[in-house]
This record gives structure tokens, sequence and C-alpha cells, in this order.
């Protein structure tokens, strides 16, 4: 039985087993939450993302905005683990959301992170996991219906995690998974 928990606050203040980036598929950083779980975690983290990006088998086109086509990425709905550097986990699970649209349903691949993350923590042994609100930041999906897809897809999903703990980063959005949680 997995427990879902809910807390305002920074995530890369939490300790836990495995903490969630919402990442890009460069995995090379960003802003919002991948920018603060890098600064937080220090540089060991990208190395490990740099030799993770460098074994990964497709070659995406995947372009950072406004810069060069960087070639290797991880796909949308996908996670791989880290190291967590000098977080307070033993690992960082980056996840790709997908930048919402009004003109096509992504829907699945957002449910597609809070499953990969957690088969991947399955695979770790990891048994407490803080996750973000995946893309419901830079990446534009409405509060609301990110939650919704959260909270009903770590429901949904059978694993070994003990914990779930979303960690919302301000008061909106810890009401939207509150709401969902009932
Ligand atoms: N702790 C917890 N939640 C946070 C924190 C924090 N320290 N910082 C932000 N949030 P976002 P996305 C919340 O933009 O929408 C990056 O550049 C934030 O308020 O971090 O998936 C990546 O590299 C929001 O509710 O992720 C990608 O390019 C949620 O975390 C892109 O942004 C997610 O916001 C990914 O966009």
């Amino acid at each position: 039985m997995t427990a879902i928990t809910l807390l305002q606050g920074d995530i890369t203040r939490q300790s836990a087993d495995a903490i969630v980036n919402a990442a890009n598929s460069s995995l090379l950083g960003g802003g919002g939450v991948d920018g603060a779980i890098h600064r937080r975690g220090g540089p060991a983290i990208l190395k490990d993302c740099r030799r993770l990006r460098a074994s990964l088998p497709q070659a995406l086109n995947c372009v950072r905005a406004g810069e060069t086509p960087i070639g290797k990425g991880l796909r949308t709905g996908q996670a791989v683990a880290t190291t967590a550097g000098n977080l307070d986990a033993r690992w960082v699970i980056h996840t790709v959301g997908p930048r919402f649209s009004p003109h096509e349903d992504r829907s699945a691949l957002l449910a597609s992170c809070y499953r990969e993350a957690l088969r991947v923590a399955d695979e770790l042994g990891a048994r407490t996991v803080a996750f973000p609100a995946v893309s419901a930041g830079i990446y534009g999906w409405p509060l609301e219906d990110a939650a919704r897809i959260a909270v009903e897809t770590v429901r949904a999903v059978a694993t070994e995690v003990e914990e779930v703990r979303f960690v919302l980063f301000d008061e909106r959005a810890y009401g939207a998974f509150a709401e969902q949680l009932g």
C-alpha cells in the first residue's frame, strides 16, 4: 500500500530516497525545479546526467530553446536516475514532462512520467519518493489537470514505494493537489 502525502515547500530541502526532477530531454539542466535541484545538488548530478545522456540509444533531435541541437536526449514521458549529489536523497529521478498543448491531448505522456519514475524507483529499491508537479510550471500544464493526472496515476500504479510525497512549491499548487486527494 502506497501512502500519498502532500507538503508545501522546496523539494530540494526534502529528505527522501529519491527526489524526482521535472527535467527536459537534454538532461543538462534548466530553470524551475530542474535548476534548483542542480544548484543545491551540485555538479555531481550534471556529471552523471552527461554520462547517462552519452549512453542513451536514441538520437533525438532535441533543441534547447534558442540553442544548437544537442543530439541525444531522454524522450518525453521517460525517466532515468542519477546520484543525488548533495541533496538529502540517494537518487534523483529525472523525468521529462510534456509541454501543455491546447491542440493535442498529451495527458498520457504526463501520466507516463509518474509511472516511469515509480518504475525506476522500484528498480532502485527506493521506498520514499518526492515528486514536484511535473509540467505545471514552465511547460504550462493547467494546475488542476496536472494534479488530477498525478494523483490518479500514482493511485493506479502497482509499486513497492511506500510513500509518494508531492512537494508543491506554492499554496495554489498545494490546494490543487489537496483537492484531488479529497
Ligand atoms: N520545489 C518544488 N517545486 C518547485 C520548485 C522547488 N524548488 N521549483 C519550482 N517548482 P517547472 P516543468 C514547481 O517549471 O513545468 C525547466 O527549465 C513549479 O512551481 O520546474 O515540468 C526544465 O529544464 C511548478 O509547479 O517544470 C524544463 O525545460 C512545478 O514545480 C522545464 O523547466 C514544475 O515547474 C520543465 O517544465
